[in-house]
C-alpha cells in the first residue's frame, strides 16, 4: 500500500514490440542513474539516446533491430514510439510528479530550449532546422520524427525551440540534451505535492 506522500515503489517499464519493420526491446527506470545499454544499429542515434539517458538520469536499455537496408526512418520512429509508451507506462497515474519541466541547453554555438507538460495531451511543437541533410549517416529530418513519436506515445506536450545554432551535430545533440533535462524535471517527485495527482481535474489521462 502506498502512503499519501509516496510515489510508486518502482517506476520501471519493459516493452517488447515487433513489426515487419522493426523489433525493439526496451526497459527504462525513471528513478535510475542515467545508465544505459543502447544499440539501435544507427551510430548517431545511439549517441543521441545515450545523451538522453545520461542527462535525464533515466536508465535505458534499448535494443532495436530494424530494416536499415531501406533507410533509418522506421527504426528511429519506432524507438521513439516505444520509448514514449514506456515513459507513459512507468509514470502510472502520474501521482506526485512535478508534471512540468523545462531546460535551455547550450552546445557550443547551438542553444535549444525544451518545455514539457506531462498533460495526457500529445502535442509536439518543433522549430529546429538543420543546415545539412545528414549528420553521420542519419537524415536530419528524422529527429523531428523521433520527437513526435515520443511525444505522441508518452502523451505529453513538448515544445522544442532552437534559439541558435549552425552545426547540425550540435543542434541535434542540444535537442536531445534539452529533452533529457526537461524530462528529468517533469518526472521527478515533487516533495511538496504530497503524492497528489498534479491537476485541478484530479486526473492526467490522455
Ligand atoms: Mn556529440
Amino acid at each position: 500500500m502506498q502512503t499519501a506522500t509516496s510515489l510508486p515503489a518502482s517506476r520501471i517499464a519493459k516493452i517488447s514490440r515487433a513489426t515487419s519493420e522493426t523489433d525493439i526491446q526496451l526497459r527504462i527506470d525513471l528513478d535510475g542513474q542515467g545508465k544505459g545499454d543502447i544499440a539501435t544499429g544507427i551510430g548517431f542515434l545511439d549517441h543521441m539516446l545515450t545523451a538522453l539517458c545520461r542527462h535525464s538520469l533515466i536508465d535505458m536499455d534499448i535494443v532495436a533491430k530494424g530494416d536499415l537496408h531501406i533507410d533509418f526512418h522506421h527504426t528511429t520512429e519506432d524507438v521513439g514510439i516505444v520509448l514514449g509508451q514506456a515513459v507513459k507506462r512507468a509514470l502510472g497515474d502520474k501521482r506526485g510528479i512535478r508534471r512540468y519541466g523545462h531546460a535551455v541547453v547550450p552546445m557550443d554555438e547551438a542553444l535549444i530550449e525544451a518545455a514539457i507538460d506531462i498533460s495526457g495531451r500529445p502535442f509536439l511543437a518543433w522549430s529546429a532546422s538543420f543546415p545539412r541533410d545528414k549528420v553521420g549517416e542519419m537524415d536530419t529530418e528524422l529527429f523531428e520524427e523521433f520527437f513526435r513519436a515520443f511525444a505522441m506515445n508518452a502523451g505529453l506536450t513538448l515544445h522544442v525551440t532552437q534559439k541558435a545554432g549552425t552545426n547540425a551535430h550540435h543542434i541535434a545533440e542540444g535537442c536531445f540534451k534539452a529533452l533529457a533535462r526537461a524530462l528529468r524535471m517533469a518526472v521527478e517527485p515533487d516533495p511538496r505535492a504530497g503524492g497528489a495527482i498534479p491537476s485541478t481535474k484530479g486526473v492526467l489521462e490522455g
